[in-house]
């Protein structure tokens, strides 16, 4: 039996609610075979479990955070202040004001303190960024990454082709 190898991404989000939007994270970071782990860790509701996620992360093995939360969305830019791992927040939206709260309570961090923010609910692209960030050190990781932007440019010709003949 061969080990699960160690996550290099962590997946972590404010409350479970949040699984929906940040599923899509885990299920692009799983087309690239990248290992990850995943965890709800509160700001509000699990302070504690938070700065200890953070400040252990790196040595735990992991090189990336994405971070979601809906709302007062305070745990990407906390968990960002106890790590020195790069941070990748994502906005969730909840049911009040389209997630614009989210939004910017994730992007309107101090200077010094960065979190990389993606669009509101882009969960997706939070994971492909977190590959993107691995890729750099990664020279087979780095030509799927290629690969991949290579057919969604085909995938995009293609529809042109087809609404062009209809
Ligand atoms: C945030 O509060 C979470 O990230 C979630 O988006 C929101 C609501 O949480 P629940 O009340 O659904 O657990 O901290």
């Amino acid at each position: 039996m061969t080990a699960a190898p160690t996550p290099t991404v962590g997946l972590i989000m404010g409350s479970d609610s949040d699984w929906p939007v940040m599923r899509l994270a885990a299920e692009a970071m799983a087309e690239f075979d990248v290992p990850h782990e995943v965890a709800v860790v509160s700001a509000h509701r699990t302070p504690h479990r938070m700065l200890s996620y953070a400040e252990t992360a790196a040595d735990r093995g992991l090189r990336v955070i994405i971070a979601g939360a809906g709302g007062a969305a305070h745990l990407p830019g906390m968990v960002a202040s106890a790590t020195t791992l790069p941070v990748i927040g994502v906005p969730v939206p909840l049911k009040y004001l389209d997630g614009m709260d989210s939004l910017l309570s994730i992007v309107q961090m101090p200077a010094g303190i960065p979190v990389a923010t993606v669009s509101v609910g882009g969960a997706r692209n939070a994971g492909l960024l977190a590959v993107r960030i691995l890729a750099a050190f990664d020279d087979d990781l780095r030509k799927r990454v290629a690969d991949f932007q290579k057919a969604l440019e085909t995938m995009v010709l293609e529809k042109d082709a087809a609404l062009r003949a209809s």
